[in-house]
Parts: structure tokens; C-alpha cells; sequence
């Protein structure tokens, strides 16, 4: 079975890799950008519309992360808009020096400064499509807060600022396999690999007789 990975994050596709390498089927990098409009106003909207779009183009099982930081004392941003926080008119915009990473945690810093509610959580929603018909979705989240200043180099975004619950440490601070543990991400992929375990199979049936 070959699987694509409808994402350009390459944070986001190590973490997947890694978590579905138990399941022995192909994963496949997209080659190309394929430029998704996100329009959608929810984590699993965007996930379907990424899903969608890498199908058509690609035609083989499709899995498609959308996901972000939500910090309810700022209304719920960075939410859906995480990856281009820095951007936005919200919050004024930060200017990009080093990453776009780095300004997004900068922006979100600066607003949350001297705020005492600083409880955040991370949200994974993956969309498997097996056809443009035929389509699930998981979900995971991961509940923690936002530290005083960022630590650790491991991971990617936001994870050198966020604290998961019970922790002192962020998670760019721990060992990939213990942010996979606990991560929204890992939640979510977790609930969907025993699908693609059974169905791996008759992926395979459908394929040999449709060629
Ligand atoms: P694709 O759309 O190509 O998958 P993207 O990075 O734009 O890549 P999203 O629109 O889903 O993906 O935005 C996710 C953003 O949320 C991501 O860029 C990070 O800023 C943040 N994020 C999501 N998961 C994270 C994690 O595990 N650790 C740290 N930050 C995370």
C-alpha cells in the first residue's frame, strides 16, 4: 500500500513517518507544492481540503494533517491561522528575521506578556481519503501552557514554548518518541493506524483489479 502525505511541514512528516513505520506501507512525499487554499474555518475543514486537493492530483491514499496552537485567553488564536500567526492584522504583525517559526513565537510571547492564564492546547485533525467518496477523520489533543521564554531545539513551531500538562519541561525539550507519546498529533494518528492496518489489504485487491 502506498500512502501520500499531503503536507509540506517536514516536521510533520518525520513525526508521521516515524509513528506509522510499525505498518510496513509505502509512504510517499509529495514531489511538488500543491497550493491549498485553506478557506475553511476548522481544523478539519482545512484537513479535508488538503486531503482533496493532494488526491486529485496524486490518485492513491491520502493522509492530511491540520492542526495548531490554541491559547483561549487570546480568543482562540493562533488556532487554524498557526502557521502564518506572524501575519495577521490580529495581535499586529510581527516582522520575519530568522524563521517564520521564530516570529510566530515571538508574536504569541508578546501578547501573552505578563498574562497570568497562559493554558494552551495543541489540536491534530488527519484526514484519511481512500477516494474522493470514501474519507475519515481522527482527532488528537494535547493540553499544556505556554512557557516565560522558548528552550529546547527539538520538534518544530510552537513546541519550544508550550509545556504539556505535568511537565516543566517544553517539548522541544523532550525525546521525539516522548512527544509523540502525548502529542496531539501522535493521538490522532494513533486512533487511524489500526484503520490502515486492516484496510491495507484491500487497498491492494481494489488496485490489482482496477489496472
Ligand atoms: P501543511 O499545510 O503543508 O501541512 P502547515 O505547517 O502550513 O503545513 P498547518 O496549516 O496545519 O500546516 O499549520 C500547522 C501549524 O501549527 C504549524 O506550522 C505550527 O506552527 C503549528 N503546529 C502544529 N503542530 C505542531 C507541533 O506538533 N508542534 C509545534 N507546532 C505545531
Amino acid at each position: 500500500m502506498k500512502l501520500l502525505l499531503a503536507t509540506q511541514n517536514r516536521g510533520k512528516i518525520e513525526e508521521i513517518s516515524r509513528m506509522l513505520r510499525h505498518l510496513n506501507i509505502e509512504l510517499i512525499k509529495p514531489e511538488e507544492e500543491i497550493e491549498v487554499e485553506e478557506s475553511g474555518k476548522s481544523f478539519m475543514e482545512n484537513a479535508y481540503l488538503k486531503a482533496l486537493a493532494y488526491f486529485k492530483r496524486y490518485g492513491i491514499p491520502t493522509l492530511a494533517d491540520d492542526s495548531g496552537l490554541v491559547v483561549p485567553s487570546l480568543e482562540g488564536y493562533p488556532g487554524i491561522y498557526s502557521s502564518r500567526f506572524y501575519s495577521l492584522d490580529w495581535g499586529g504583525k510581527e516582522e520575519v528575521q530568522n524563521s517564520k517559526d521564530q516570529a510566530n513565537i515571538k508574536k504569541l510571547l508578546r501578547l501573552l506578556e505578563g498574562s497570568k492564564d497562559r493554558r494552551a492546547y495543541f489540536k491534530a485533525v488527519i484526514c484519511l481519503m481512500l477516494s474522493e467518496e470514501f474519507y475519515i477523520f481522527a482527532e488528537g489533543v494535547c493540553h499544556g501552557e505556554i512557557a516565560e521564554s522558548p528552550r529546547g531545539s527539538a520538534g518544530f513551531g510552537y513546541d519550544p514554548i508550550f509545556k504539556p500538562l505535568g511537565y516543566e519541561k517544553t517539548i522541544a525539550e523532550l525525546p521525539p518518541e516522548e512527544k509523540d507519546d502525548l502529542s496531539h498529533r501522535g493521538k490522532a494518528i494513533r486512533k487511524l493506524s489500526h484503520f490502515i492496518e486492516k484496510c491495507k489489504h484491500s487497498i491492494f485487491y481494489q488496485r490489482a483489479h482496477s489496472n
